[in-house]
């Protein structure tokens, strides 16, 4: 079969392929047979997502990408079926052990993998109905269309159907499968689960919450500049896709966005990620060059920034002049929002009391909604000081570093903001939210009242955010309209709070699996002695620190803060004294 070709075409290139925090990632020359084997096992799996599901046929997506890694790797993140990151340990590893098998041949015992078994059983019967439908996308790496279409002929090989996306952000796969599934969000309207769709979502929610923000202040006509620096990649054509689309929803009645995006760095003007880009804004803490017009490049207003991924996934936030520079990292943007959405579920609260009160029916059925914020270890201190003030320290989780444990977690909350120190997170909304935004319209409406700004703001967010993963082109503008309500600049949205100094290195061990942590990397199980070294220099130190294996270099990092620079730095240095 023609399958079958494929395999012996493509045959593994390396002794073993690891499934990492986010997929398989390796240089692009090995990852023909990945792809390959990752289409079989989509068309293997998806027969049995159906199973006992008998309504809308959910889906399923391959997203080809290395993310902010450099122009010479490739990889792929695999969409769950409800539109979500493959979190399932379970399917991971069947995947891992399908894709290390190898293929071509019966092993010893003379008995087949199942899914080499399953290929054999497979009759190519084009006129019956396609075996699985698979949402396929990849980003601007010169290897990912031809790696995108290995896995679209395996696919169709096997008699399924490509919904192929072509170019695409890895949020943008996410929201088609996401939204293939029409019961996911409440909506009066149906959401395309393509790129018309998802612009079309984000220019809509985007104004809409602009608009609440116009009732309050009136010296709002002057455009603000937002540098956005697309690492040279597929963000580039994301953001000037949404601004098109917004283009063509503003109207008489919808006035125009206050905010100009001014994209640099996209794919043909330099090397994808090479000092641009989120991580190299978050990790080196300083502006990216500019490779369009370098000689020019203090002619940008670099005061209102915004730096994204090459798969467009993160982002921060920076801003600069000729004598300062700060970074509005993933610790800075999540006390934005819970902050912001603090205040309008206060608002609502009130609001829709003083209704009942009114009305002369009070009924407490609406009941609580929580608020919460999961972050990782990596978080600064100072930020879940912060957040514990606002939101109460049992609305504030430690989860384990990897956007698949802290996306996880954020769900236990009714509404659940995450983000990790690099950038990537989104905000998750549960069905006790949805209730209580219903019923509050309710209120409202049999009142013959105007809905408050509170209403207004909350019941748009679940439009504008990405639920399904963590999404720049969401985040910026939510950050964006957020910051125009509160009539803030990125000087005033700094000065939440201080972060306090700290220090992130690596280090080269002989085997850095010997480090184990706890289920959220805060304490360090193995080797013997190491937590009590560690907690014995914390103390010394008046500091925090923490070990953990990397799960994508063979490195092991190190952590720590502290009062001061000189404290932080000393117990880094001690803490990588211990594990060494
Ligand atoms: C991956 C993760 C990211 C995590 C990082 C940690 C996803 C989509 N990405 O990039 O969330 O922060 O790994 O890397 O889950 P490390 O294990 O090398 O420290
Ligand atoms: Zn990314």
């Amino acid at each position: 079969s023609e399958v079958l070709r494929l395999l012996e075409k493509y045959p593994p290139r390396l002794p073993r392929y690891a499934y990492g925090t986010a997929g398989f990632r390796y240089d692009a020359t090995v990852m023909d047979a990945v792809l390959v084997r990752v289409a079989v096992f989509c068309a293997w799996w998806y027969p049995q997502l159906q199973a006992g599901n008998g309504t809308a046929p959910e889906t399923i997506g391959i997203m080809v990408t290395a993310s902010h890694n450099d122009e010479s790797y490739n990889g792929v993140k695999l969409v769950a079926p409800n539109g979500e990151i493959l979190a399932d340990p379970i399917v991971q590893g069947q995947l891992t052990d399908w894709v290390n098998s190898d293929s071509t041949e019966s092993n010893q015992a003379g008995s087949k993998h199942p899914i080499r078994v399953w290929i054999e059983q497979q009759s190519t019967n084009t006129k019956s109905p396609p075996t699985c439908i698979i949402h396929i996308g990849h980003d601007t790496r010169s290897h990912s269309p031809s790696l995108t279409e290995l896995a679209v002929k395996t696919i169709r090989a096997l008699g399924g159907q490509v919904i192929h996306h072509g170019v695409a952000t890895t949020p943008l796969l996410h929201h088609a499968v996401f939204h293939q599934n029409p019961q996911r969000v409440p909506s009066m309207i149906p959401i395309r689960p393509d790129a018309v769709g998802y612009y079309q979502l984000l220019s809509w929610s985007y104004l809409a919450l602009l608009q609440t923000a116009a009732a309050q202040d009136s010296n709002s006509n002057t455009t603000k500049r937002l540098v956005v620096d697309c690492a040279c990649g597929v963000g580039y054509p994301s953001v000037k896709l949404f601004q098109s689309t917004l283009q063509g929803v503003i109207s008489p009645t919808c006035p125009a966005a206050p905010t100009e995006f001014y994209c640099i760095n996209g794919p043909t003007h330099g090397p994808l990620n090479e000092n641009c880009g989120s991580e190299h804004v978050q990790k080196s803490m300083a502006a990216p060059q500019w490779y369009r017009d370098e000689s020019n490049s203090d002619a940008l207003p670099w005061e209102y920034c915004a730096a994204v991924d090459g798969d467009a996934d993160r982002i921060v936030f920076f801003h600069k002049n000729s004598h300062e520079f700060f970074l509005l990292d993933g610790d800075k943007i999540t006390v934005l929002i819970c902050e912001f959405l603090q205040a309008q579920v206060a608002a609502l609260k009130q609001a829709c009391q003083e209704q009942q009160q009114q009305g002369g029916n009070i009924n407490n059925s609406m009941g609580q909604l929580t608020l919460g914020a999961v972050q990782t270890a990596y978080a600064n201190g100072a930020s879940t000081k912060y957040l514990k003030n606002i939101l109460g320290s049992d609305n504030v989780l430690i989860a384990k570093t990897g956007v698949q444990h802290v996306h996880h977690a954020a769900k236990s909350f009714d509404i659940g903001v995450y983000f990790e120190a690099n950038g990537h997170g989104t905000v998750v909304f549960g069905p006790q939210f949805y209730s209580y935004i219903a019923q509050a319209e309710a209120l409202f409406m049999a009142a013959e009242s105007p809905r408050p700004l509170s209403l207004q703001r909350l019941r748009v967010l679940p439009a504008l955010i990405n639920q399904a993963v963590g999404d720049a082109v969401s985040d910026l503008l939510l950050v964006d309209a957020i910051l125009h309500i509160k009539g803030w600049d990125l000087k005033a949205w700094n000065q939440l709070y201080s972060d306090m100094p700290s220090r992130m290195s690596k280090l080269k061990v002989t085997d850095r699996n010997v480090v184990k942590t706890n289920e959220n990397d805060t304490i360090c199980l193995a080797p013997e002695n190491v937590q009590e070294e560690l907690n014995a220099a914390m103390k010394e130190w008046n500091g925090r620190c923490f070990v953990r294996a990397s799960g994508t270099e063979d490195v092991v990092r190190v952590y720590a803060e502290a009062e001061t620079r000189d404290a932080a730095d000393q117990l880094s240095a001690k803490a990588e004294y211990i594990v060494h």
